[in-house]
């Protein structure tokens, strides 16, 4: 039965055209653009997960890649519980992007903030410009989630919410919310404790 329900801001940033809103439609909507149009400031929608424990809804911003754009960032992730950083396997230059997102976001957030790196067009394997274990070794050595997906064929991208939506840390919101539920959960046991006790 699902019981709790939580909220989770969750903010994409990476370089121009490495998929970010393709990564969102996947999800969101289950469909793929070949000729997606970059991103004007910044998109929202949200989109729910189902887990065994609750239903995540997620406050999705796609920030556009473009550099332009670059230093309205702050606003997006500033309150993000969790942030995909993406990169495109075919462009060396993207993984420079990331790295740069992983910084300032980790200086600007700390522990706050969930921070997965997602290495999108894993379709376009012979084409691949970055190399995995150099990623997974940067992952590791600054404690980040990594994992490939492809918008294009749908490949890891359910995976990559579900483990957001497990991960992410949870506010004092949702925290004083999910006590209340407990609390009501419970209503029935302790009203009939107090009224046996008066
Ligand atoms: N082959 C392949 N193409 C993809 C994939 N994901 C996105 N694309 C293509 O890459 C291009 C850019 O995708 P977008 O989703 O617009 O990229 P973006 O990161 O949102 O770009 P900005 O909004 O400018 O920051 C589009 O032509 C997409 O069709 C993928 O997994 N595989
Ligand atoms: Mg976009």
């Amino acid at each position: 039965m699902t019981r709790k329900k939580y909220s989770c801001k969750l903010v994409l940033l990476g370089d121009t055209s490495v998929g970010k809103s393709s990564i969102v439609t996947r999800f969101a909507k289950k469909e793929f653009y070949e000729f997606q149009e970059p991103t004007i400031g910044a998109a929202f929608l949200t989109a729910k997960v189902k887990l065994e424990e609750g239903e995540i809804t997620f406050e999705l911003w796609d920030t556009a890649g473009q550099e332009r754009y670059r230093t309205l960032a702050p606003m997006y992730y500033r309150g993000a519980r969790a942030a995909i950083i993406a990169y495109d396997i075919t462009q060396e230059d993207s993984f420079k992007g990331a790295r740069a997102w992983v910084n300032d976001v980790r200086h600007m957030r700390g522990d706050r903030c969930l921070l997965v790196l997602v290495g999108n067009k894993c379709d376009l394997q012979a084409n691949r410009k970055v190399d995995k274990e150099d990623v997974d070794q940067f992952a590791e050595k600054h404690q980040l989630a990594h994992i490939e997906t492809s918008a294009k064929t749908g490949k890891n991208i359910d995976h990559l919410f579900e483990m957001i939506a497990r991960e992410a840390p949870r506010g004092e919101e949702e925290r004083s919310r999910d006590t209340a539920l407990d609390l009501q959960s419970r209503a029935p046991t302790s009203v009939s404790n107090n009224k046996g006790c008066c």
